[in-house]
């Protein structure tokens, strides 16, 4: 040794192609494939690429995708453009495309942008069934809404179903889990008929009044006779501005005894970091620490993870984030101060965008702080509700 490196205890992987940043949904739209850069120019400013294994991934195939999705869902996919769209319209009607809903637009190089997020999902789970990777990480999948043969929610295809497809392969039980601030609806109805797959959704939950809608805490699956799924659906439905604290008292009483006696042999988890403070969209108040401190829990049980990203629309914040956890998986300490060089250093610079740090706080002095809706007394019932489920179980 040369006295500089150093044994890392975990082999990491990044899972990027850098051409999913170029895509636009449009003018105005919450979804930035730029906040990838920006994420990406962050780690690499602190050089955690020295410290994983970084892979430039293609494009999906298409009968890769079709392990999950319908033929011609992907036909129609590949086809639609801006301009014939409304052509297209039955089509687009069936598939949940354009209407008065402009959430999944279709623009030019959607297909080519799907594919590639898909792609990087797929090549991550690889690494991790084929044991050269303990992590790995795409922070640029994780688009949780999409269905079999639905477009929804910013999301065209289900690179984690698919991702999850791969780890079923040779893991007999796989943990999913979602700190998107939105409800994991794609992924759970995707295993909704199966125990092989444990959905855990942590989520902001008003019924019709937030998207997508579902995810109540009393949604555990199907409840038909014989549905071996039934109890393996878990939701955690929350309110507005919930706090570092009671986050991470209530992922930690939750996410503890779900992994001990589930005994997953694999985990996803899908970083949405609209569940931030100050995010766009999500009105939730964590800091990216408590963030990070689910990644750096679900990493201590030492199970093969796959980190995806998700929502985020408060780009800088999204960068900090998923920055912190990409350090967190090679046991990285970072400091505060943003390294001088990184560019677009005045995105994160100014009293209103984190004074050049990695750690703002961003409660912004209460100017961003949302009422905190959840109170003690609740969250303690709603993790005994969550929690019956697991006497459910077999085994
Ligand atoms: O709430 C909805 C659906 C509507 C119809 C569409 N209008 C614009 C908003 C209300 C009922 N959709 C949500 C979808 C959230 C998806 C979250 C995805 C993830 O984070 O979980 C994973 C990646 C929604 N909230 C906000 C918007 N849509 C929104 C969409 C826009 C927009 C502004 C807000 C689309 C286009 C433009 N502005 C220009
Ligand atoms: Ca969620
Ligand atoms: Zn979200």
């Amino acid at each position: 040794a040369n006295g500089i490196e150093r044994p890392r205890d975990y082999v990491v992987s990044f899972h990027y192609n850098a051409k999913v940043e170029e895509h636009h949904f449009g003018r105005s739209h919450p979804m930035k494939p730029w906040r990838l850069q920006l994420t990406k120019q962050l780690i690499l400013s602190y050089g955690l690429e020295y410290a994983m294994d970084m892979y430039k991934t293609r494009m999906a195939t298409s009968d890769e995708l079709a392990l999950f999705h319908d033929r011609e869902y992907l036909d129609f996919l590949a086809e639609v453009t801006p301009t014939n769209l409304l052509e297209k319209e039955k089509a687009a009607g069936k598939f949940n495309f354009g209407g008065e809903s402009n959430d999944c637009p279709a623009f030019d190089g959607m297909w080519d942008y799907a594919r590639l997020y898909s792609g990087a999902s797929i090549h991550a789970a690889e690494r991790l069934v084929n044991g050269q990777s303990d992590i790995a990480i795409n922070w640029s999948g994780g688009l949780h809404h999409a269905g079999k043969s639905r477009a929804s929610g910013f999301c065209y295809l289900n690179d984690i179903v698919l991702a999850i497809l791969h780890l079923l392969k040779v893991h007999q039980r796989v943990l999913y889990i979602d700190i998107d601030v939105h409800h994991g609806d794609g992924v759970q109805d995707a295993f909704h008929s199966t125990d092989r797959v444990l959905t855990l959704s942590y989520h902001k939950y008003a019924g019709n009044d937030f998207f997508p809608g579902t995810g109540g805490v009393d949604e555990n699956g199907p409840a038909e006779p014989d549905n071996p799924g039934a109890r393996y659906s878990l939701n955690v439905p929350l309110e507005d501005g919930i706090d570092d604290e009671q986050y991470e008292w209530l992922f930690e009483m939750i996410t503890g005894p779900v992994i001990e006696q589930y005994n997953p042999g694999a985990i996803v988890l899908q970083c949405g970091a609209d569940s931030l403070g100050g995010d766009r969209l999500g009105k939730f108040n964590l800091n990216i620490r408590t963030h990070g401190f689910c990644v750096e829990f679900v990493k201590k049980t030492g199970r093969p993870l796959l980190l995806v990203g998700g929502g985020g629309y408060t780009p800088r914040n999204v960068a900090r984030a998923w920055c912190h956890e990409t350090a967190l998986c090679v046991g990285a300490d970072l400091i505060d101060e943003l390294p001088m060089h990184v560019p677009y250093r005045q995105a994160f610079e100014g009293e209103a965008n984190g004074d050049g740090k990695l750690y703002p706080s961003l409660h912004n002095n209460g100017v961003n702080r949302h009422v905190n809706r959840n109170n003690n007394a609740e969250l303690k019932k709603l993790v005994a509700k969550v929690l019956t489920n697991l006497r459910y179980w077999k085994g």
